[in-house]
C-alpha cells in the first residue's frame, strides 16, 4: 500500500501544506536531548541512477536522559514513505510535520522499518544521494541524510550502521560505505551486492556511500600500535596517475597525528573518493572521505604549487576529523567550531611542519584578514559559536573555521604546546564516543592545560574583530607601552566586554638591530600600561608577533620604524607585517586625500627602498621573499575604512604597483631571470622560485606592460609547470596585448579535456585586471563549457569575478547585477552554493553611497523574489539588516 497517499493525520494531506514564509529561527539555548536512542541502524539500498529504493531499519530505545515522549520524530526532506512498520506491523497512525514523519511509540524499545525512494539524477542540490558523472555518492553534513531516509538527523544521535547496497554490476562495479566491507555477493541478471559495517557509533551526517566505475591507488599504513590499514584513493581510471601526491599526503597526515596529538586510526580501511560535482572541498565521513577532485588530483603539468599544498592540507584536515569530529562529535550545530576550528588548527600546524612555519602562518593570516575580518565587520558577523540560525549551511564560515582556529591557537600560545597537548589529551579521553560542546573543550583545557579560561570564554560568545590601540612613549631610560582594546558592536551585540588578548612583543634597539627577548603580554582589561626600563634611546616596537591574537592593531608608527622592522625583525610574520603596514599606511593616506604629491613620492620611495632590499636580501629564501613582495589585498585595504571607495583604492593601489614596477624594473627583470633559470623542481626551492617569478611579473606588468607581456609570453611558452604557466597567463589576461589572446586560446586547447584546468581558465579571465573583464565574464557564461550545475565551474567564473574588485565594483553597478542574476539563477538548482555569493553584495554598508545604493537594490531585488531557498533567504535578509 502506498500509504503516503492515504494519510490518516487529522490535518489533511501533508503534501499540500505550505512551506512557512519565513523559515524558523533555531536557537542554541533551546537545545533538548532527543527522547530516543538509536543503538543500531540498517540501511538497504537498491541503487539506480534515477530511482533508488532505501529500506531503513532503526532499533530505538527510550533515552533515560531526555524528557519522555509518546512519539518519535524522524526528519525528512522531500521524502514520502512507501511503507512503515513498527515491530513488524504496518502502521497508519503516522503524521507529517513539514517534511518530518511523526510516529506514535508506546513501549520502551521498538524496531521501525521504513521504505522510501529517491531520485539521485534529479538531485541538483548535491545534498543527500546524488549522481555525478555516472556514479552515485552522498553528502550528508549538515542535514542531507534526511534527503535519503527518515531519521533523527541531528549530530547527538549516534548509531552503529550496517549498509547493504545492491545494483547492476556493470553500471556500479565498486560499492563503498563507512567502516569495513563484511560481505559481497553476486545476484541474478548481472547484479551484485556488498555489505559494510561501521563498528563506531556515529551521527547521520557522517554516513556515506559511493557506487561507481572507479579504480583505486592502493597503499597501506601501519599505525603506532601495529594496526595495518588498507588505504584506497578512488578515482576514474584516467585520473589514477594524478593520485600519488594525495596518497603521500594521507600517509604523512596519519603519522603526524600520531606523533603530534597521539591520535591513532581506528579501522582496517580508509578510503577517499574523488567526485567532480561537490559543494565544498571534502567531507570527513567515517572511513570513507568524499573529496572534490580539486583536492585529490595533481601532477606538475596541471596543478599549481598552491594546488599541491591545498591537497596536502585538505587531506590532512579530513583525516584529522577522524578524532576531532568523528570520535568526538558535536552535540548540536551551534558547536560546529568544536570540530572545525580545532581541525583547522590541527591542519595548519601540520602544514606548518610540512611546508615551513613562517610562510604558512603568513598565508593563514592573509586568508583570515581577507575573508574573516570582513565577515566580522559586516551584517553576517556572528560569534564562533553562533546563537541562532535558520539554515546551518550558512554557518560554515571563515568565522567558525578560521577564527575558531585562532581562538584555539591563542589557548595554545598561553599554555605552551606541551600543556596544550595535555589539554587535548584530556578532551579526547573524556569525550571519546560522545557528542560534545565547546564548553566541554574549554573545561578540558582548563583542567588539562592548567589555564584559567573564565574570561577567555568571551571569545566564543562575542563577535567582531577586537581593535587594539597601541602607543609607545619614551622618557629617560623608560619605554612605556600603552594598550587599549575595544570590541566593536555587531548585529545583535551592541555592547561588548574586554577579552584576554595574548600579544607577543619585542623591543628592538635601533642601533644594534637586536632585542633583549620576546615577552607575552596578556591584555585582559580595557587598558593596560607596561613600563620597560633600560632603554637610553626609544626602542622600536614589534607587536602581535606571529599574529598571536586575531585582532587589528592600530598605532602611530613612523615610516622609519616600519622600514627598520621590515629589514631587521627576526620574527618572519612581524617582518611581513611591517612591509604590509608600510604599504597600508601609505595607501590609506593617499585614498583619504591626506598626502600631497611630495609626500606621496616620499612614501613611494620608502616602499621602493624596502622592496629593493627584500629583492636583494640573500638571507631570505624565495618563498619568504615572495610573501614580503606581496601588496596588501584590496579587500584588506577596504577594511581600513569605515566607508570605502573601491574605485579609488583600486586606482591608488595600481598606481603604486606601476611606480614600483618602474622604479625597480632592473631589479625585477633580474629577479625574474634568476627565478626562471632555476630548475622546475617540486621542492621548497623550486616553489619559492616560481613564487618570485610571477611576483616580479606582476610588478613589471604594471610598470612596463609591453615589456612584461613579452616576458610573460616567454614564461608561458617555456613553462614546465602549471604554476609558471598559470602565473604568466594571469598577468597576460590583464593586459591588452597581442600576446594575450593567443595564450588564452593555447591554454584552452591544451587542457580542454581537464575540467580542473578549464576551471582555472575561467577563473583567470574573471579575476583579471583587464578593463573589459565584465564583458569577458558575460561571454564566458555563454561558453559551451560553462555549467551552472557544477559548483566548481560556477565558482570558477563567478566567485573569481566577485573577488575581482575593479570589475565587481564597476561604478554603474553592472558587476552587482551580474552576481545577483547568478544568485537568482542558481538558487533553484543549488541553494547552498547560491547563498555563498550573497556576502560580497552584503558589504554595501561599508562602501561609498552610490555603489552602496546599487548593491542594496540588488539585494532587495533578490529578497523580493518568490520561492527563495532558506539558504538565500537568510543571507539576503541578514545582509539587508
Ligand atoms: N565538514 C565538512 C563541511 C561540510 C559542509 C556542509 N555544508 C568538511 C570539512 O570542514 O571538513
Ligand atoms: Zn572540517
Amino acid at each position: 500500500m502506498d500509504i503516503a497517499r492515504t494519510p490518516s493525520n487529522p490535518d489533511g494531506n501533508p503534501e499540500m501544506a505550505d512551506a512557512p514564509a519565513v523559515p524558523p529561527l533555531i536557537r542554541r539555548l533551546d537545545y533538548k536531548p532527543y527522547p530516543w536512542l538509536v543503538p543500531a541502524t540498517r540501511l538497504e539500498f537498491d541503487l539506480g541512477i534515477d530511482d533508488t529504493r532505501v529500506t531503513t531499519t532503526l532499533s530505538v530505545a527510550r533515552n533515560p536522559d531526555a524528557e519522555p515522549s509518546d512519539t518519535i520524530r524522524l526528519n525528512g526532506d522531500g521524502l514520502t514513505a512507501e511503507s512503515i512498520t513498527v515491530d513488524g506491523q504496518a502502521v497508519n497512525d503516522w503524521s507529517m510535520d513539514g517534511g518530518d514523519l511523526v510516529l506514535p511509540l508506546t513501549d520502551d524499545a521498538h524496531e521501525i522499518t521504513i521504505v522510501t525512494h529517491v531520485n539521485p539524477a534529479a538531485n541538483s542540490q548535491l545534498m543527500g544521494l546524488y549522481a555525478s558523472n555516472g556514479m552515485l555518492c552522498t553528502q550528508c553534513e549538515a542535514e542531507g541524510f534526511r534527503r535519503i531516509a527518515f531519521f533523527p538527523d541531528r549530530p547527538d544521535v549516534l548509531s552503529t550502521y550496517t549498509v547493504r547496497m545492491e545494483c547492476a554490476k556493470a553500471q556500479f562495479p565498486v560499492l563503498l560505505a563507512n567502516g569495513n566491507n563484511v560481505a559481497t555477493g553476486e545476484g541474478e541478471a548481472g547484479r551484485h551486492w556488498a555489505e559494510w559495517h561501521d563498528p563506531w557509533p556515529k551521527p547521520s551526517y557522517l554516513f556515506a556511500l559511493v557506487a561507481g566505475d572507479l579504480v583505486a591507488r592502493k597503499d597501506s599504513f601501519t599505525t603506532m600500535n601495529g594496526r595495518k590499514v588498507e588505504l584506497g584513493i578512488w578515482v576514474r581510471s584516467e585520473d589514477l596517475p594524478r593520485t600519488e601526491h594525495a596518497m603521500e599526503s594521507l600517509k604523512k597526515s596519519m603519522k603526524w597525528d600520531e606523533e603530534t596529538f597521539g591520535r591513532e586510526y581506528d579501522l582496517d580501511v580508509f578510503n577517499i573518493v574523488a567526485v567532480s560535482d561537490f559543494n565544498m572541498g571534502a567531507m570527513e565521513n567515517k572511513g570513507l572521505n568524499v573529496f572534490n577532485t580539486k583536492y585529490v588530483l595533481a601532477d606538475p603539468d596541471t596543478a599549481t604549487d598552491g594546488d599541491y599544498d591545498g591537497i596536502e592540507g585538505v587531506i590532512a584536515h579530513e583525516y584529522f576529523h577522524n578524532w576531532s569530529g568523528n570520535r568526538v562529535t558535536c552535540r548540536d550545530w551551534f558547536q560546529l567550531s568544536l570540530k572545525e576550528g580545532f581541525t583547522v588548527l590541527r591542519d595548519q600546524l601540520f602544514s606548518q611542519d610540512m611546508q615551513g612555519e613562517a610562510v604558512k602562518r603568513i598565508e593563514d593570516v592573509r586568508v583570515l584578514r581577507s575573508v574573516q575580518f570582513p565577515e566580522d565587520s559586516g551584517p553576517l558577523a556572528h560569534p564562533i559559536r553562533p546563537d541562532s540560525f535558520r539554515e546551518i549551511s550558512n554557518f560554515y564560515t571563515a568565522t567558525v573555521y578560521n577564527k575558531g582556529a585562532e581562538v584555539l591557537r591563542m589557548m595554545r600560545t598561553m599554555a605552551g604546546p606541551r600543556a596544550f597537548r595535555q589539554g587535548t589529551d584530556l578532551y579526547f579521553d573524556r569525550h571519546d564516543g560522545e557528542a560534545a560542546t565547546c564548553e566541554d573543550f574549554v573545561c578540558s583545557m582548563e583542567d588539562g592545560a592548567g589555564l584559567d579560561l573564565k574570561q577567555f570564554r568571551l571569545w566564543y560568545s562575542q563577535a567582531g574583530t577586537p581593535k587594539v590601540e597601541v602607543s609607545l612613549a619614551h622618557e629617560g631610560e623608560t619605554a612605556t607601552l600603552r594598550l587599549k582594546q575595544t570590541v566593536p558592536p555587531t548585529p545583535d551585540q551592541p555592547a561588548k566586554q574586554p577579552m584576554p588578548i595574548p600579544l607577543w612583543i619585542a623591543l628592538f634597539d635601533r642601533d644594534t638591530g637586536k632585542h633583549g627577548g620576546e615577552q607575552l603580554v596578556i591584555l585582559s582589561d580595557a587598558e593596560k600600561t607596561i613600563a620597560f626600563d633600560g632603554f637610553a634611546k626609544p626602542p622600536v616596537l614589534s607587536i602581535n608577533r606571529g599574529f598571536s591574537a586575531p585582532v587589528s592593531i592600530e598605532r602611530e608608527v613612523s615610516t622609519d620604524d616600519l622600514v627598520f622592522l621590515a629589514a631587521n625583525d627576526d620574527d618572519p610574520f612581524a617582518r611581513y607585517e611591517a612591509m604590509q603596514d608600510l604599504v597600508v599606511g601609505h595607501l590609506v593616506a593617499l585614498c583619504s586625500g591626506s598626502l600631497d604629491d611630495t609626500a606621496r613620492d616620499a612614501g613611494r620611495n620608502a616602499i621602493a627602498g624596502a622592496l629593493k632590499a627584500v629583492i636583494a636580501d640573500e638571507t631570505l629564501d624565495d618563498s619568504m621573499r615572495g610573501e614580503l613582495m606581496m601588496l596588501p589585498s584590496q579587500t584588506y585595504l577596504a577594511e581600513q575604512f569605515l566607508v570605502a571607495d573601491p574605485g579609488r583604492i583600486h586606482a591608488e593601489r595600481e598606481a603604486l604597483k606601476a611606480a614600483l614596477g618602474q622604479a625597480l624594473e632592473g631589479d625585477l627583470v633580474a629577479l625574474h631571470g634568476r627565478a626562471s633559470a632555476q630548475p622546475a623542481t617540486l621542492d621548497h626551492a623550486g616553489k619559492g622560485a616560481r613564487k618570485v617569478q610571477t611576483q616580479a611579473l606582476v610588478f613589471l606588468a604594471a610598470g612596463n606592460p609591453e615589456r612584461a607581456a613579452k616576458i610573460a609570453a616567454a614564461q608561458y611558452d617555456a613553462a614546465e609547470t602549471m604554476t609558471s604557466r598559470q602565473g604568466a597567463l594571469m598577468v597576460l589576461a590583464g593586459l591588452s596585448s597581442a600576446e594575450r589572446t593567443g595564450r588564452l586560446i593555447d591554454f584552452y586547447n591544451r587542457y580542454r579535456d581537464n575540467a580542473l584546468v578549464i576551471d582555472k581558465w575561467f577563473a583567470i579571465q574573471a579575476s583579471s585586471l583587464h578593463p573589459d573583464a565584465i564583458e569577458h565574464v558575460k561571454a564566458l557564461a555563454e561558453h559551451p563549457d560553462f555549467n551552472l550545475r557544477n559548483p566548481n565551474r560556477a565558482r570558477s567564473l563567478y566567485m573569481a569575478f566577485a573577488g575581482n574588485p575593479h570589475a565587481f565594483h564597476a561604478a554603474d553597478g553592472e558587476g552587482y547585477r551580474l552576481v545577483a542574476d547568478l544568485i537568482l539563477a542558481l538558487d533553484p538548482i543549488n541553494p547552498q552554493t547560491a547563498a555563498r555569493f550573497v556576502p560580497p553584495l552584503g558589504r554595501w554598508r561599508r562602501i561609498e553611497p552610490k555603489r552602496a545604493a546599487l548593491m542594496r537594490a540588488e539585494l532587495e531585488r533578490i529578497a523580493a523574489t518568490d520561492g527563495l531557498s532558506r539558504d538565500t533567504f537568510e543571507q539576503v535578509t541578514r545582509s539587508l539588516g
